[in-house]
């Protein structure tokens, strides 16, 4: 095969940077004009690079609304009421599901999920799903990766009663729809220092903040960066700054000590003691998480090894599936019941 290489030719100032670089790292020239044309110019940013730390993760205050999002779920939790975590079905939506489920189920004994059905809702909030959030007496919903547009479909929530707070990483229209609270970094008002977040990262962001405000540590939040990993590296959003610092901790615990979920689908993967990569995630790991969304027949689901569905057929502390067969056509809500828990 014949590879044409097309370089760009560095620009005088380019080449200036790069040998400031030289002289105060010692790294080859060839390392530090690739750090330049990356937009890296210093000791310090070249360090942040190398050694990604979580101590440079932002301060999640920063965002607009985080401290009414965070007002309004500790209170929901505070009084017991009912909180759906409601999210998009592709693989950023339901890693964000995932993580924010997950993480706050142990302050929670009335916490349920909500994936729209591809087919039948389409893409983002449904009435649907406001209608199921009514019926079962969700006065709350947090959702993640969709509903910066929902301008219409909040207001029928709030006539019903219904809170939301809005988690999204999509470009705000110039009207926000009148949610609790709308977390979005690239809001026009947004003094957030990083704007490219995946959803699942601005629900991590809304539950580093809850922690923060708890005093709770961020240890137990560390373990679910693996679901951060997969959404940034599935929703191809850069992975520049804090996705950087993200991407590099998730992988860290994918490849140490992935969750139950993940686990069955790195072995289907044929992951199994291998270095699992970014690029492991974009073309194996996300398009069968992807898949569940998009699934009519089960077809996947049937695939997966039998003691992966034994193993996930009694969840801790969660309502028991009725079989440890898996159905023959499996809804994408039951889908990521099953890979993520
Ligand atoms: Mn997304």
């Amino acid at each position: 095969m014949i590879n044409k290489w097309n370089f760009q030719t560095p620009s005088e100032e380019e080449l200036h940077k790069r040998d400031q670089l030289v002289a105060e790292l010692g790294f080859s020239p060839v390392i530090c004009l690739l750090l330049v044309q990356r937009g890296i110019t210093s000791i310090e940013e070249a360090k942040k690079f190398f050694k990604p730390s979580l101590n440079d993760l932002h301060d999640p205050f920063l965002m607009p609304d985080m401290d009414k999002a965070v007002r309004r779920l500790n209170k929901a939790l505070g009084n017991k009421e009912k909180i759906l975590i409601y999210g998009d079905y592709d693989v950023d939506g339901t890693t964000a599901v995932s993580l924010v489920f997950k993480y706050l189920r142990p302050y929670s004994s009335t916490l349920d999920f909500y994936i729209p059905d591809r087919y039948d809702e389409g893409y983002g909030i449904s009435y649907k799903g406001i209608d199921y959030a009514a019926e079962n007496g969700v006065s709350l919903v947090i959702s993640l990766d969709c509903g910066i547009k929902a301008i219409e479909k909040i207001e029928y929530a709030k006539e019903k009663g219904i809170d939301f707070i809005i988690c999204d990483h999509h470009m705000p229209d110039a009207t926000l729809p009148d949610a609790v609270a709308v977390l979005d970094a690239k809001r026009s008002d947004s003094i957030y220092p990083y704007e490219h977040l995946s959803g699942c990262g601005v629900g991590f962001k809304f539950m580093q903040a809850f922690a923060k405000s708890n005093n709770f540590p961020f240890s137990d939040l560390e373990k679910l960066l693996e679901l951060t990993a997969v959404s940034i590296a599935s929703d191809i959003v850069p992975i520049t700054g804090e996705n950087r610092i993200l991407a590099y901790y998730g992988l860290k615990q994918l490849n140490s000590n992935p969750s139950l979920g993940l686990k069955g689908i790195i072995d289907i993967c044929g992951l199994t003691g291998k270095e699992i990569t970014i690029s492991d995630i974009v073309f194996k790991i996300g398009p069968r998480i992807n898949a569940s969304g998009r699934m009519m027949n089960g077809k996947e689901a049937v695939k997966l090894p039998p003691s992966f569905w034994a193993a996930l057929a009694s969840p801790p502390g969660l309502e028991q599936p009725e079989r440890q067969t898996p159905p023959a056509r499996i809804s994408p809500r039951t889908a990521l019941y099953f890979r993520f828990i």
